[in-house]
């Protein structure tokens, strides 16, 4: 079986494992939280780790109500005065990297600790990276590691992570409780729906396809638009979904698949939208809490996560199905998803002349 589908089926056991060791640790977790709690947040990556980091900084910030914001590894090399403007000192920089050995990333530690000498925290899958050695504290999630290119439990486990150091840096104990449930949910999710992208792919319409979320569910519509492209070399956008109307809008027509996250904030915005897009002949696949008629009316797929849990710990559900439907739609034309057209598993560059 492919090793990229069996880590998409993985995650359920994964999260159970790597939840496991985050409640081992999170006595220490929370003092490492607490040590920087003046600080704004500022996460950063590349690639899919930069789409957890635009999820991250919307999350910890809904959910701790301090500042934070995310930008990719290559803008703090090139344009750190519009990063940091000149409260560089004021910020506690999160660097997400599967690897911990990608070249940008490590440009912008080594950055960021010799022009402003503050401290670097890190989130990585990989035990010894190079990343460990620049950062003074790492956090380690060994288990959510790939032998794939292509990042899927290493992308929803570093985001249970983050949504775990949130919950610790609020003090809210109920949010911590809710994430314990993912696991369970992960599974009777995969056990209801693993055929579901095979299903909507099989009639061969969709050439082109959409991701659609607002807040911290833009970050997973990024992540699930590059899980397309990455495996199927498919034309795959994302938006936030409001703002699809100001113009992307007119490239709908019946080849293309738009998924909708549905947050229960935006819902009925989003509901709205859901509408207006199916009377433009778009394919519909929303994924939601729960349906309403109007929905039920208007989504030509719907996966309904009754989860019981809140939008910020709902998120990781969302990703299985969108990471399935990039897997079946590089099957069904033939490609290979575990050898990515152009792809590796580290992105390393050999020369670099960034000014920094
Ligand atoms: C992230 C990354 C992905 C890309 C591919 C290779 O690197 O570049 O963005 O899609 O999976 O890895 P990392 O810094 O998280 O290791």
């Amino acid at each position: 079986m492919s090793e990229t589908y069996q880590e998409i089926l993985s995650q359920p056991s994964t999260w159970r494992s790597e939840l496991r060791s985050f409640t081992e640790r999170a006595d220490e977790y929370r003092d490492v939280m607490h040590r920087y709690n003046s600080r704004d947040s500022i996460f950063i990556g590349c690639g899919t780790s930069y789409y957890l980091a635009l999820t991250s900084a919307a999350l910890f910030s809904g959910i701790t109500g301090k500042k934070s914001k995310a930008y990719p590894a290559s803008d703090i090399l090139l344009f750190s005065q519009s990063v940091f403007g000149n409260a560089f000192g004021d910020y506690l920089p999160f660097l997400i990297s599967r690897s911990g050995t990608t070249t940008e990333i490590l440009m912008a530690a080594g950055y960021l600790k010799s022009e402003y000498d503050i401290d670097l925290l890190g989130i990585t899958c990989r035990e010894n990276g190079s990343l460990e050695k620049q950062v003074d504290y790492r956090f380690l999630l060994p288990e959510a590691d790939e032998e794939s290119v292509v990042m899927t439990r290493s992308f929803t486990s570093m985001l249970i992570l983050v949504q775990y150091l949130s919950a610790l840096t609020a003090d809210d104990d109920a949010l911590r409780n809710e994430l314990l449930r993912l696991p369970d949910l992960g599974a009777t999710l995969l056990g209801n729906s693993q055929d579901l992208a095979g299903e909507i792919l099989d009639p061969g319409q969709y050439k082109r396809f959409v991701f659609l979320g607002q807040g911290p569910y833009y970050g997973l519509a990024a992540e699930s638009m590059l899980k397309v492209k990455e495996m199927s070399l498919s034309v795959s956008e994302a938006y936030h979904s409001l703002e699809f109307r100001h113009g992307p809008k007119s490239m709908v027509d019946e080849e293309v698949l738009i998924t909708f996250f549905v947050s229960e904030q935006g819902r009925d915005m989003e509901v709205t939208l859901i509408k207006e897009m199916r009377e433009l002949s778009a394919g519909v696949l929303v994924i939601c809490e729960s349906a309403d008629a109007e929905i039920r009316e208007n989504a030509d797929y719907l996966v309904e996560l009754k989860s019981g849990l809140s939008d910020y710990a709902r998120l990781p559900l969302y990703m299985p199905i969108p990471q399935l439907l990039g897997f079946m739609a590089a099957v069904n034309k033939g490609l290979d998803p575990d050898h990515p057209n152009n792809l590796s598993q580290v992105v390393t560059l050999e020369k670099t002349n960034f000014p920094a």
